[in-house]
């Protein structure tokens, strides 16, 4: 095992005896919400998590160490610092690693570090994905790459609309990613259930996803898996109620010049501006769903094949 990697002990000993074991980022936390709304995020989801059977693994980068479970304690400074805690993508590895600093993981890490410490399972709020007007600026984000790379199944409430979601489906086609619509055939728009773009293939329970899983790595195809499960109906903003603040979101970022790894907290940033107190509530609610899913697939993959 890497001298980077540190990994807590009930986490450590869940890996070695093959139970469940479910990883979760840190940039949604430091980056995506704010204090406390992010703290009582983060706590609740390890509940979850635990509730259905599986151990919760927040990733973070402290003092250097790639750090595998998290202190509440911990959980707590990296809420309370927020954005002052750098955000860290796959690149950024060696740079904070080497400096000892502190840093908020992305999916792209979380998938790379998860992969280090050998757990398969992981649960996100929304994936990166290829930015509106791509084709021009090449701003793909890391976290599509990253499938490509790490054997990890990361369930996510699709991704937001302030990406070009057909060039992210494009874009994870031509990685040769499976992106599995959970009950759906239509790939979720985070804050919208629907995006009106068909998903490739479809599973309707945590052991059709443990099973498609076993079958990707079993015939030693690398990389890792996007499982798309819709925000819950009762929390779900649709998407032409959203689609406007988009636009101007979008719009401020180009008339801006924003550019580099500040484009998506930016847009970030103006969403929840703009939408107040509902879309927290909305993105608590899909990253809390996310989380039992995960679990159940953490589950499901340590029994056998069904
Ligand atoms: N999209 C969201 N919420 C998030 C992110 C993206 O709806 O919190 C965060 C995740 O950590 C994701 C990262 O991995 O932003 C992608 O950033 P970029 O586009 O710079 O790669
Ligand atoms: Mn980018």
């Amino acid at each position: 095992m890497n001298r980077h990697l540190k990994i807590t002990e009930e986490v450590s000993s869940a890996i070695a005896a093959g139970r469940p074991v479910v990883a979760l980022e840190s940039t949604i936390i430091a980056h995506g919400m704010p204090y406390p709304a992010n703290f009582e995020m983060a706590v609740e989801v390890e509940a979850i998590i635990r509730n259905v059977g599986a151990v919760p693994a927040t990733v973070a980068i402290v003092g250097g160490a790639l750090r595998v479970g998290l202190t509440a304690e911990e959980l707590k400074n990296f809420a309370i610092a927020g954005s002052d805690i750098a955000k860290v993508s796959t690149r950024d590895l060696p740079h904070v690693v080497a400096r000892k600093l502190d840093g908020a993981t992305t999916v792209a890490s979380t998938m790379r570090i998860a992969a280090m410490a050998g757990i398969q399972v992981f649960a996100t709020g929304g994936i990166g994905g290829a930015h509106r007007g791509a084709d021009r600026s090449f701003d793909i984000s890391a976290d599509l790459t990253e499938f490509a790379e790490s054997d990890v199944i990361v369930v996510t409430a699709g991704a937001k609309a302030i990406l070009d979601l057909a060039l992210t489906l494009e874009t994870l086609e031509t990685l040769g990613v499976p992106v599995v619509g959970f009950g759906t055939d239509d790939f979720p728009a985070f804050y919208s259930r629907q995006s009106g773009l068909e998903v490739p293939m479809r599973c309707d329970s945590a052991s059709e996803v443990a099973n498609l899983a076993r079958a990707k790595w079993g015939m030693g195809l690398k990389g890792g898996i996007v499982v798309a499960n819709p925000i819950p109906e009762a929390n779900e903003i649709i998407a032409s109620e959203i689609a406007p603040v988009i636009e101007k979101a979008v719009a401020e970022a180009k008339s801006l010049g924003i550019s580099g790894k500040s484009v998506t907290p930016f847009l970030l940033a103006k969403l929840a501006e703009a939408t107040g107190g509902r879309s927290l509530k909305a993105n608590i609610a899909l990253v809390k769903n996310n989380a039992v899913v995960a679990a159940e697939i953490a589950v499901a993959f340590t029994k056998s094949e069904e």
